[in-house]
């Protein structure tokens, strides 16, 4: 980051800029310079006020996060705001776009807020696993009380600008230039010799004996077992007792446990990964038209983050009401997003208008971009993509949704394989924020760099990943299902076994999954799946359920029974006798099992799976495995991801569990990975592994 931070005077009023590109964070030098700038111009006579101001989009995004894995450096940010705040001088902050973490505590550090429109202004540390460490636990609540600092701190939420001058944070909104607005404001608060208003010796609001026993009460219980929610309620709790500098200290305190946390580690390693750079962003072609082939559960998805983006869709169906079906659900969906103030009515109104239905084939010859989602049938996708790679524009990307199919099978049948590539949305795909972007042996660069603009123009995650069965994360799927339907077998109850995962983290158990997606789908894959294992016991107690119409959801019983007054999913006894009697005949003792071992077995199964992968190139990197299964599959965030937490479990450990497995249940599911064999006898992690191969 060449950050740059300087004062320039707009004759007796100085500006200092923050300009740090990309956020502006408060990086090193910034606050080096920062200090320097509060002491020259509290000491020069021709400046009256100072204007703190951010350059490009944002005013501060926050502490230099990448600076938390390292020793920190003087001056620290706590101190350098007490400084700021104990200015001579009034202090305005002028702030626009995001004014996050330690951009908040700045402007709250400040002596009077002005702010721009577009303000975002909040405290997104409990996303890094972090609490805001540099007073904001101290000087938001004398402004906007206990409540507001409270959810505003452990939602990581940020609010606009008239929230913002609601609760008192923002003293005047500037719709005209802020610069020159703040500047005229700051002579203006010269000139009338107020005194800097210095927010830390405001008085502490009144808070009820037992103000914060409720708040961690109030907290949800995956909240409460992590460390930093907890922590920011004690640190507000501390603001309310303590004198100023003591409830400083001690939120300092409290943010080194959290920065130096497991968790905190974990949430920063994901922010980063998520953010990893697209390849070849130049090479990326215009899209702004697209056709979405399939109106069906993920093609109307797919069409609805299109169309809330700015992109005109056609929705191409075979029969009318299945096209009915689908814009009637892209409709609903829009309709809900305005509703839910997610989309406003004018953006809503427009969404709408971009999307239109069609029956025939050839609406989609004025396509920049196709996004196939039609029936996961590989005779079905070849014929669709013959078609496409007639009908389709010279250099109009075509991309298939398949889950499991072979990408390069496909894109040999429309004759032009380098258009061609895998976009692979995850249900529901106007929700899920994770795209797979499967590169076949002959996409192009442009292809791909096509796909990965349009996935981030349409606010999700794209992740490169290479082509076999199942890509990245429904390959690992596939090894994690697979030891709980052995556990099933062999005497786990389906609610013992997602009870187990969930406790461990994971949003939804894996039966609870199966369920929700149809267990019909998964059904008709294994049956087409060439690779499939030659054992009785892969997936039978799935294939049995599937085989008597217990689909899950869509048929009120699958693993669970939802066929009570509002549908809630409740456990069926009858689902164990149907397993014991498999059991039985397949000659499976079954036994009592621990949650131990239900999620060792699960999770040590991805951990082995993922190792796999990368020594296959299927996965570029092990964080792209990580970011992959925290947004495709409800992998716990704080523990960073499957090759994250098995660096955190040490990868001898992780070895040395593999290997008991083996013992016990054989070594055709638990053969070690090579890769995992070398890197636990070389005492290293897989982000060791990574670290070396991009040097
Ligand atoms: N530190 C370091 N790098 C950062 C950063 C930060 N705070 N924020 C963003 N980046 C990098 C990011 O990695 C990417 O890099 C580039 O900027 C653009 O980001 C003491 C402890 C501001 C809403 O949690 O939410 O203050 O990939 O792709 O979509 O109490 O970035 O280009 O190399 O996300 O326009 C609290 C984090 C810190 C805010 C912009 N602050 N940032 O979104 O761009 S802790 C945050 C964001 C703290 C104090 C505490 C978003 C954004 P690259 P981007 P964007
Ligand atoms: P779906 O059965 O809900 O929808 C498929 C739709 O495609 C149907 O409406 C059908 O009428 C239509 N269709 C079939 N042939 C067509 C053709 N030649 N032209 C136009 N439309 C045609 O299926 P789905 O769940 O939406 O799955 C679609 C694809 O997405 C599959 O490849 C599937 O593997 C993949 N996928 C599904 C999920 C999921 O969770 N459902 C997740 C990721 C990927």
């Amino acid at each position: 980051m060449n950050a740059r931070a300087a004062a320039e005077r707009d004759g007796d009023v100085a500006v200092f800029t923050f300009d740090n590109p990309p956020v502006n964070a408060l990086s090193h030098p910034v606050r080096v310079a920062l200090l320097a700038a509060i002491e020259a111009l509290e000491a020069d006579a021709g400046v009256r006020a100072i204007v703190l101001l951010g350059a490009g989009r944002n005013f501060i995004a926050g502490a230099d996060v990448r600076e938390f894995d390292r020793p920190p450096l003087e001056p620290l940010l706590p101190g350098l705001l007490s400084r700021l705040e104990a200015c001579g001088k009034p202090v305005v902050a002028a702030l626009h776009g995001a004014t996050l973490g330690g951009g908040a505590e700045t402007a709250l550090a400040s002596h009077y807020r002005c702010a721009a429109g577009d303000l975002q202004f909040g405290f997104p540390e409990v996303n890094l696993g972090l609490l805001p460490g540099a007073g904001g636990t101290v000087r938001l609540p004398r402004i906007a009380g206990w409540q507001a600092a409270f959810e505003m701190m452990t939602s990581g939420k940020p609010i606009g600008i008239d929230a913002a001058i609601g609760l008192g944070i923002v003293d005047r909104h500037i719709d005209a230039e802020l610069r020159a607005g703040a500047i005229a404001w700051a002579r203006e608060i010269a000139a009338s010799r107020m005194p800097p208003r210095r927010v830390s010796e405001l008085p502490i609001p009144p808070s009820r004996p037992s103000q914060f026993e409720e708040f961690l009460r109030a907290l949800p219980a995956a909240a409460r077992r992590l460390p930093a929610p907890p922590r920011i309620v004690e640190a507000l709790a501390s603001a309310a007792m303590l004198p100023v500098d003591a409830a400083l200290a001690r939120a300092r305190t409290l943010f080194l446990e959290c920065v130096n946390s497991t968790e905190s580690r974990a949430f920063r390693h994901l922010f980063f990964a998520e953010r990893g750079a697209a390849p070849d962003r130049d090479l990326a072609r215009p899209v702004n038209q697209a056709a979405v082939l399939g109106a069906g559960t993920m093609g109307s998805g797919i069409a609805i983050s299109l169309a809330s983006s700015g992109i005109r869709v056609t929705l191409v169906e075979t029969k009318d009401e299945a096209l009915e079906t689908g814009l009637n659900r892209v409709h609903a969906a829009i309709t809900a997003a305005a509703r839910k103030g997610r989309l406003s009515a004018e953006a809503a109104a427009a969404a709408r208008e971009r999307v239109r239905g069609a029956l025939e084939f050839e609406a989609v010859s004025g396509a920049d971009l196709v996004i196939e989602a039609v029936f996961e049938n590989l005779a079905v996708k070849k014929e669709v993509f013959a078609q496409l790679g007639a009908l389709c524009l010279p250099g109009a990307v075509l991309a298939t949704n398949t889950s499991t199919l072979d990408v390069d099978a496909i894109a040999a049948a429309s004759g032009r394989p380098a258009d061609v590539v895998g976009m692979h949305f995850f249900s529901p795909a106007n929700v899920m924020r994770l795209v797979e972007i499967v590169r076949g042996r002959q996409s192009s660069r442009e292809a791909i760099a096509t796909a990965f603009a349009v996935t981030k123009r349409i606010g999700k995650i794209g992740v490169p990943v290479g082509n076999g069965f199942g890509f990245v994360g429904n390959r690992m799927l596939y090894a994690y299902g697979r030891e709980k339907e052995l556990m099933l077998l062999e005497g786990a109850k389906p609610e013992s076994i997602d009870k187990a995962l969930q406790d461990f983290g994971m949003a939804m158990g894996p039966n609870a999954v199966g369920d929700l997606a149809g267990l019909d789908i998964g059904f008709q894959v294994r049956r087409e799946w060439a690779g499939r294992p030659d054992d009785p016991r892969f997936y039978r107690v799935s294939d049995m359920l599937a085989e008597l119409g217990r689909f899950g959801q869509k048929t009120g019983r699958g693993f669970y029974r939802y066929d009570g007054p509002n549908g809630e999913r409740t456990a069926d006894p009858e689902i164990v006798d149907l397993i014991r009697g498999e059991a039985e005949r397949l000659k499976v003792k079954q036994r009592n099992i621990q949650s131990a071992e239900i999620i060792g077995r699960c999770v040590l199964a991805l951990i082995n799976e993922g190792a796999r992968i990368l020594e296959e190139g299927i996965a570029a990197s092990p964080a792209d495995i990580d970011v992959i299964w925290c947004n495709g599959y409800g992998f716990p965030r704080h523990r960073g991801g499957p090759m994250f937490h098995a660096d955190t479990l040490g990868l001898a450990a992780v070895l040395e569990s593999i290997r008991g497995y083996a013992k016990v249940h054989g070594e055709r599911y638990w053969t070690p990975a090579p890769l995992l064999v070398t890197l636990a006898g070389a005492n290293k992690r897989f982000a060791d592994w990574q670290a070396e191969r991009s040097g």
